[in-house]
């Protein structure tokens, strides 16, 4: 195949695997022919995303203007969880955010420490994988700011997100992860404001992820401890990502 028929026939690829995401989060199928398509077109969808990413490597910005009236709560609105109660009883002044795994330096931040770091903010989309879009304002420490602090070792591949809430139905904590370079990109946020005020608890207080070039399901709300890794076999059920356990798929670039 010659480059161009070469990148038409990943965008098919690409189009057909958005199609079957656009079932939503709520009615994922587990079916394994949903897995097993997901799963065969994911090296494609990786591969054209990193050839399109030399042409745009940042997410586009936007202005005050264009900023939605109304932007969603979606998936846990509210952890059921007492720890996570207690923490926000008390305005997430006891809240620390762990650092670990393979870092020179593990360390613990509190909200006030990590306020205290430069801030990015940025006026970017975010979209569901369910098919909806919201323009916000999100303020918050980069995340290579914090890496920086930590330092990976040579060894550490993925950065693993590990949240507050306990999912519907199941024993298992949402988790995420991303790989060094995307956790290193400069719009990759540990946000702690979205629209000029403090997170809310429906969208993930006091501290959450946003990934710009990514679908919403990798931005992990209520960020309790980040771990680096070499490998996420250990990690969950071993595919990176709450719903990447359930058929999504890992790199669910935009
Ligand atoms: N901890 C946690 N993070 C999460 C989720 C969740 O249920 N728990 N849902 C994900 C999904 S599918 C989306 S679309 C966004 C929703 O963020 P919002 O509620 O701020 O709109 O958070 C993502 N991060
Ligand atoms: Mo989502």
């Amino acid at each position: 195949m010659n480059s161009r028929s070469r990148r038409r026939f990943l965008i098919r690829i690409m189009e057909a695997s958005a199609a079957a995401l656009l079932t939503g989060c709520d009615r994922l199928s587990q079916s394994t022919a949903f897995v097993r398509v997901l799963g065969s077109a994911e090296s494609a969808n990786e591969r054209l995303h990193r050839l399109l990413a030399e042409q745009g490597a940042s997410a586009p910005v936007y202005s005050e203007a264009d900023i939605s009236l109304a932007f969603p709560v979606n998936g846990t609105a509210h952890p059921d969880h007492s720890a996570y109660r207690a923490l926000a009883e008390n305005g997430f002044s006891d809240w620390r955010l762990d650092v670990v795994g393979l870092v020179r330096r593990p360390a613990q931040y509190s909200l006030t420490a990590l306020k205290q770091l430069d801030a990015g903010t940025q006026i970017t989309r975010f979209d569901c994988v369910e098919g909806w879009s919201a323009i916000a304002k999100w303020r918050g420490v980069p995340l290579h700011s914090v890496l920086d602090l930590v330092q990976p070792l040579p060894e550490a591949r993925y950065a693993v997100f590990h949240c507050a809430d306990q999912m519907a139905g199941s024993n298992d904590r949402y988790y995420e992860s991303l790989d060094l370079e995307m956790a290193t990109h400069p719009q990759t946020l540990l946000a702690y404001e979205l629209n000029d005020e403090a997170l809310s608890i429906g969208h993930g207080a006091p501290l959450r992820l946003r990934v710009e070039k990514q679908l919403g399901y990798k931005s992990a709300k209520y960020l309790m401890k980040i771990e680096l890794v070499s490998s996420l076999a250990g990690i969950g059920g071993g595919r990176g990502g709450y719903w990447e356990d359930r058929g999504y798929e890992w790199y669910a670039g935009i």
